[in-house]
């Protein structure tokens, strides 16, 4: 089995609380259940939420042993962290960007993503199917790089 990390970052917690307005009223478990039946054969997701920048940089250290791909939503650190970039480019296989809302949309500040300098693809305001698409691209990426290494 392969997995795929399902990375989600602060105040991710309080998902279906937490200004359903923009977030929509469904949880991080309904995350988790959609993503596990967006896995193609083979393939089944982790999923993992910190309100700390260094436990998700830990995670990030322990997928490089252990995942075929990230999927990362990491909320507000996507603005701000460096750190968290640095530990992406330490990691080799597909990270999929999500954002549930579309934050083009938002504030300025919201405009800048960090993680985006890594990222091999980035999907933004789908609401939660976002998650899925990432999963299902990490899948169909991990499928193809097999096949290469067959070859
Ligand atoms: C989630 C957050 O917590 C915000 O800080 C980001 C992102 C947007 C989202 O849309 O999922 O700016």
């Amino acid at each position: 089995m392969k997995t795929i990390y399902v990375l989600n970052g602060p105040n991710l917690n309080l998902l279906g609380k937490r200004q359903p307005q923009i977030y929509g009223h469904e949880t991080l478990e309904d995350v988790e259940r959609q993503c596990a039946a967006a896995c193609a054969e083979g393939f089944g997701v982790r999923l993992l939420q910190s309100n700390h920048e260094g436990q998700l940089i830990d995670w990030i250290h322990e997928a490089r042993e252990t995942t075929c791909g990230i999927v990362f939503n990491p909320g507000a650190f996507t603005h701000t962290s460096i750190a968290i970039l640095d530990a992406l480019n330490t990691y080799e296989p597909p990270v999929i960007e999500v954002h549930i809302s579309q934050v083009h949309k938002r504030e300025a500040f919201r405009h800048h993503s960090y993680v985006s300098l890594r990222a091999d693809g980035v999907i933004a305001g789908l609401g939660l199917e976002g998650y899925a698409a990432g999963v299902r691209r990490i899948c169909q990426l991990a499928t193809r790089q097999t096949q290469e290494d067959l070859q």
